[in-house]
């Protein structure tokens, strides 16, 4: 059978068939490939939440990168400079996974500096002292690891299989903010504030990370019927409480929710409900950076454009040198 993707017009009345070829594939947990057919819709939300994902990456280098030339030794300026070199690999497999799907990469990056997609509200926060480097480690890369150790099962293939490489280094990265905020608490009251001020400022943007609540979230029983989602939005916020509680404890910060506390009978904590409308004022451009981070990424974009030029120009030039019918 013929399941190379086509669009409704070029399937010609064989459509019927290769839905039941995909619906099949996707209930065996097997993997929707780039050349496979699929429904449009699949299409749109690969594209959408990866977009997505790709720009929190590249967004995501700005509030620590501020952090490079004030890090307090040479050992943690090493440390973060790998780490955000880390955050723009991410974004460039994400974009590649994304042109898989016939996206484009230049016209995905029109839209986010456009302001067209979206990117992770977690970026729109400031980062106001070194303790929030070690707070984004453990908070933001912690939130990361629940939300996307789930997407290496995806259902479509180059999706899932970049997702493997991100969450090893998203498990670094959270490592190394942890032990970094174990040295602040180690040192003098001062850092140990410094740390703690840094929770209460990230404990609920983090949680907001996740997403809206389940009964708000409109794309989420979409994306979970074709396995693109494995778990909801709750399920994963349920998860990242109960995996940061205990290492708050042995830290020894207090997350600011007085609410929180361990539910015997569920087995879970229980814990008290984000501020959904800052969620959504943050999503929609009017959080505390967002107009910042908009704007570096734009004057960024107008900077690297002789790079752009350069690159297009150095490979038209090997292509003429190229023999025809050359296979590189
Ligand atoms: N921020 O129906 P829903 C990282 C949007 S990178 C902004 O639940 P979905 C890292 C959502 O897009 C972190 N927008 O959507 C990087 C949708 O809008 P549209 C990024 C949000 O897609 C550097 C609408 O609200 N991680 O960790 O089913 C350094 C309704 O939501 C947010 C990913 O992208 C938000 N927090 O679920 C360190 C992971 N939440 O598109 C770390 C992959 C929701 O309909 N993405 N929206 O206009 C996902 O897992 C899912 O896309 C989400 C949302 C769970 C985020």
């Amino acid at each position: 059978m013929n399941t190379t993707r086509s669009s409704p017009a070029e399937t010609d009345g064989a459509e019927p068939v290769l839905q039941q070829h995909f619906d099949a594939t996707i209930a065996r947990d097997q993997r929707i490939e780039p050349r496979d057919w699929m429904p449009e819709g699949y299409r749109r939300t690969l594209i959408r939440q990866i977009a997505q994902h790709a720009h929190s990456e590249i967004i995501g280098m700005q509030p620590e990168g501020e952090w490079i030339t004030r890090a307090p030794s040479l050992r943690r300026k090493a440390i973060l400079f790998a780490k955000v070199q880390d955050e723009a690999g991410h974004g460039l497999y994400l974009y590649s996974a994304a042109e898989t799907l016939g996206a484009d990469r230049a016209d995905l990056t029109g839209r986010l500096i456009e302001g067209r997609q979206k990117y992770s509200s977690i970026f729109n926060y400031p980062t106001l002292s070194f303790a929030d480097v070690g707070v984004i480690g453990w908070f933001v890369d912690g939130a990361a690891i629940c939300n996307q150790v789930p997407l290496c099962r995806s259902s479509y293939g180059p999706y899932a299989r970049a997702m493997v490489r991100i969450c090893k280094e998203e498990s670094f990265h959270q490592r190394q903010g942890y032990e970094l905020l174990m040295t602040m608490m180690r040192g003098t009251r001062e850092q140990r504030e410094m740390v703690q001020d840094a929770v209460n400022r990230w404990w609920w943007p983090s949680l907001m990370m996740f997403g809206p609540p389940d009964d708000a979230s409109p794309n989420s029983a979409q994306s979970m019927a074709w396995k693109i989602k494995r778990h909801s939005n709750d399920e994963l916020r349920r998860r990242f409480v109960d995996m940061t509680v205990p290492q708050a404890e042995k830290l020894g910060v207090t997350l600011p929710d007085p609410e929180l506390r361990w539910n015997e009978e569920r087995g879970h904590h229980d814990f008290g409900t984000p501020d959904w409308d800052e969620l959504m004022r943050v999503i929609k451009g009017d959080g505390p950076c967002n107009d910042q981070r908009m704007e570096r990424r734009r004057t960024a974009h107008e900077e690297g454009s002789w790079v752009r030029e350069a690159a297009t120009a150095h490979a038209a030039k090997q292509a003429a040198r190229e023999p025809k019918g050359a296979v590189a």
